[in-house]
């Protein structure tokens, strides 16, 4: 039996010694210890042995067990930080190499400028106004006196969703909803977006946006009105910009005009972007009609007020110089990146 533990010692040693791997490893420790393994093979042999020879060889057996174990641990340990090394080694991160630039957003030219047209009437003491773009067409046209058979309710212009709501087509809805629930002063502007059956080109799309101005309080007057754009477009394009009104018609409004800006480009010379003119349309406006403060709830006797609507990408593509609408709305990062 000496004999065959002494083999078994030099065989389980040099197993643990060829073992370059954990998994190897791991085998030879269930060949030689296990259940099945062959010193637990041998020590089953004991009971053959006599009882002289008994404690020696189970001294022994001890010893080489305690050797096979101190190898094992140490083997083990060697494989362990050999894998973890290797890992070291594979998984190299060069910390000096560029990292991958993100890519910032920028802000959309529209908001750009309805951010500063929020700011300038902000600071003349008005607030914003929201409403649905799905709405009513008592708000979006019978409180603002136009009447059924009016060119502006055609179907050709408003997209109807049935026969009494409608997409918006401007945001005097929400200047109506203001005055039936707020008394005089009121000082609001109501931006959004609006909708019109029209073909997209340089210069329409079927759903843009808009803001419009209201103001009623005691003894407004046109000239009220007249200041307040003015005020407006000098903040907004510089203070070389002139005004034109010209008359016009619109059935919320008495009077109404439409307001025309000198030309960016030339000054009011005349050149090729303004067709000659040295004018540019801007935006109408008016005196609100007293049918529409009545319909609200307000006594024109006691009270008058002033509004105004206005494209925001109108003024954007004057502001900005572009030539074609569309552009506000392909998402092309080409385009959008020039606002930075
Ligand atoms: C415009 C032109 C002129 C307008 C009128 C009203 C209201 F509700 F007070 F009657 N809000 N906005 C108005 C007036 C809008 O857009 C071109």
């Amino acid at each position: 039996m000496r004999e065959q533990l002494n083999e078994l010692k030099q065989s389980a040693l040099s197993a643990i010694e060829n073992a370059d791997d954990i998994k190897t490893l791991e085998e030879a420790r269930v060949a030689f210890l296990g259940k099945k393994g062959s010193l637990t093979a041998v020590l089953k042999q004991m009971g053959t042995l006599s009882a002289e020879e008994r404690p020696v060889m189970g001294a022994l057996a001890n010893e080489i067990r305690e050797a096979f174990e101190g190898g094992y641990s140490a083997k083990i340990e060697t494989l362990k930080n050999a894998e973890l090394f290797a890992r070291i080694e594979s998984e190299k991160l060069d910390v000096t190499l560029p990292g991958v630039r993100r890519r910032m957003g920028t802000r959309h030219p529209l908001n750009i400028v309805l951010d500063e047209l929020k700011g300038i009437f902000t600071s003349m003491g008005y607030t914003m106004v929201y409403g649905p773009e799905v709405e009513e067409t008592k708000y979006v046209f019978d409180l603002l006196n136009t009447f059924e058979g009016h060119p502006a309710r055609d179907e050709q212009d408003t997209f109807y969703v049935d026969d009494s709501t409608v997409l918006r087509t401007q945001t005097s809805s929400v200047q109506i909803r203001t005055m039936m629930e707020r008394k005089p002063p009121i000082a609001v502007i109501s931006p959004g977006r609006v909708y019109r059956c029209d073909e997209a080109d340089s210069t329409h799309s079927p759903i843009f946006h808009q803001c419009e101005g209201l103001f009623v309080d005691k003894g407004v007057t046109f000239a009220d009105l007249k200041g307040t754009l003015e005020t407006f477009f000098k903040r907004l394009y510089g203070d070389s910009v002139k005004l034109r009104f010209r008359p016009h018609h619109f059935p919320y409004t008495e009077p109404s005009a439409e307001v025309d800006l000198s030309c960016f480009k030339c000054g009011g010379g005349g050149c090729s972007f303004c067709k000659g003119e040295g004018w540019i349309e801007m935006l109408g406006c008016g005196m609100v009609h007293p049918q529409v403060l009545r319909n609200c709830g307000i006594d024109p006797d006691e009270y008058s007020g002033f509004a105004f609507g206005v494209g925001i990408e109108r003024i954007t593509l004057m502001r900005y110089e572009i030539d074609d609408m569309r552009l506000l709305y392909e998402n092309d990062m080409r385009f959008l990146r020039q606002f930075a």
